[in-house]
This record gives C-alpha cells, structure tokens and sequence, in this order.
C-alpha cells in the first residue's frame, strides 16, 4: 500500500515541487492550499489515483477542521506531514512594521502549523508510524534586520520540531526541520515585497539561489533515510550565501 502524505502550501514553489516529486517516488499525496483551481490543475496533471487535491486555508483552524473531516476514507490514512505552508510579509523594521501583517505570519507559520501537527499527531501515536517535515529558515536562528516576526516564526518551528521529538521519545515516529536559505523559484519574495518585481529580480540577480527541486530533494531524501534514522534540521544555503560579521554602531 502506498503511504499517504499532506503537504501544505501545495499550489506553488516548494509545495508544488514536493508534491511531484513524493508522487514520482510511489508516494500519494493530499495537496493543500488556498488555491483550489491551482490544485485543480495539478491533479489534471499528476492522476487522481495519487493526488487529492484539498482546499485549506492553514491560518484558519476552522478551514482545518472542516477539510480533515472532508477527507474520503481511502485519504485518511496520513503517515506523512509535510508542513510547507508560510510566508514573510514586508521587511520593515520592528517599530514600523504592520501588525496586521505580524498576525497574519503568526497565524499562517506557527498557528496554522502546530493546530495541523496537532490533528494529525494522535493517529501517528497510536499507530506508532510517521514522519512530519517543517519547513523552518535560516532566518529562525539567524537573526537580520526586517525579520523581526518571520525569523521569530521560523525560531518557533525550529524548537517546537526539537520539542516534538523530545515528546515522541520511545515512539517511532520522525521529526524534521529543514531550513533554507535564500531560495528563488517560489512566490516568497514577491509575497515579502507586496508584489514590487524590481526588488524581486534585484535580490536574485546573480545569486544562483536554492530552487523548489532543491527543497524536493532534500525533504525525499529526509523521508527515505531508514526507519532508525532521524534527521533533526537541515540548514541549507545556496554556495553564493554565507555567513557576515556581527555589525558594531559608533558614537
Ligand atoms: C527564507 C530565507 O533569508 O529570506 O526563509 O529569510 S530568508
């Protein structure tokens, strides 16, 4: 029998290039994302034998709620999470920030997370089997300047990861964060910037960025380790990315 895994954030960038490549490795896969048509499509393309397209918001625990309950029998059997969905809103400094957009980055990357990890959890223990994925960031352990609530974000999913795994003790069960860096290929930075592409292609311009298949590759690569293997996070950097010195203002 082929294992079952949801993925969040399934309509576009790592989402989309995780979905197909699970499918591609036997595995099937609930998509789910805001975008319903966009899910639409792919199921068109990938079969509905192996893809089952579910329309959820994962900031809204209620969405949540209503489409795990929608779930047909023959999807309910979920072995694997992959917690993909999240975003970063804007760049401003702390005292300048929208707070809307704080709330709304709270309750899509960790909310949202935790209440899906949260459903999901009990029928792992109680079967003794599965494996959940979070997609963290390098910027939950590096701090810069705009962070502010998505590197706060990215922290919580880094230690609540850690802290599941702490829970799970004895359990068989696998828990994994993986942290890009910069990434191209996804509407992350255009979601940042409200859209402004100029700032988009200036970013990525020369960069050689991490692309959707890289994060594909490294979470099939998390899921295929054998069953006594447990990865706990993975940082990964485009070669062009590195590491800068602390910044030190002067009088
Ligand atoms: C994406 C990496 O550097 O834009 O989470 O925060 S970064």
């Amino acid at each position: 029998m082929a294992k079952i895994a949801l993925v969040t954030g399934a309509s576009a960038g790592f989402g989309k290039a995780i979905v197909e490549q699970l499918i591609a490795d036997g595995i099937k896969v609930i998509g789910a994302a805001r975008r319903f048509e966009k899910l639409k499509a792919l199921e068109v393309t990938l079969g509905s034998e192996y893809f089952y397209p579910l329309q959820m918001d994962v900031s809204d625990t209620k969405a949540i709620d209503l489409a795990l309950a929608g779930l047909p029998s023959q999807w309910q059997d979920i072995s694997i999470l992959v917690n993909n969905a999240g975003l970063a809103l804007g760049l401003d400094k702390a005292h300048e920030a929208d707070f809307t957009n704080w709330m709304t980055m709270i309750n899509t990357n960790v909310v949202g997370l935790i209440y899906l990890t949260r459903q999901l959890l009990p029928t792992m223990v109680l079967k003794d089997e599965g494996i959940i994925i979070n997609l963290g960031s390098t910027a939950g352990t590096i701090p810069y300047p705009g962070a502010n609530i998505y590197g706060a974000t990215k922290a919580f999913v880094k230690q609540f990861s850690l802290n599941l795994r702490a829970d799970l003790a004895g359990s068989h069960i696998r828990v994994s964060n993986i942290e890009p860096g910069l990434c191209e290929g996804t509407e992350f930075s255009s979601v940042r910037f409200n859209g402004d592409e100029d700032r988009v292609k200036a970013l990525y311009q020369g960069a050689h960025a991490i692309q959707p298949k890289d994060i594909a590759n490294t979470v099939t690569w998390v899921i295929h380790q054998p069953p006594h293997v447990n990865i706990n996070r993975i940082e990964i950097m485009p070669v062009s990315q590195s590491y800068g010195s602390q910044p030190v203002s002067r009088d």
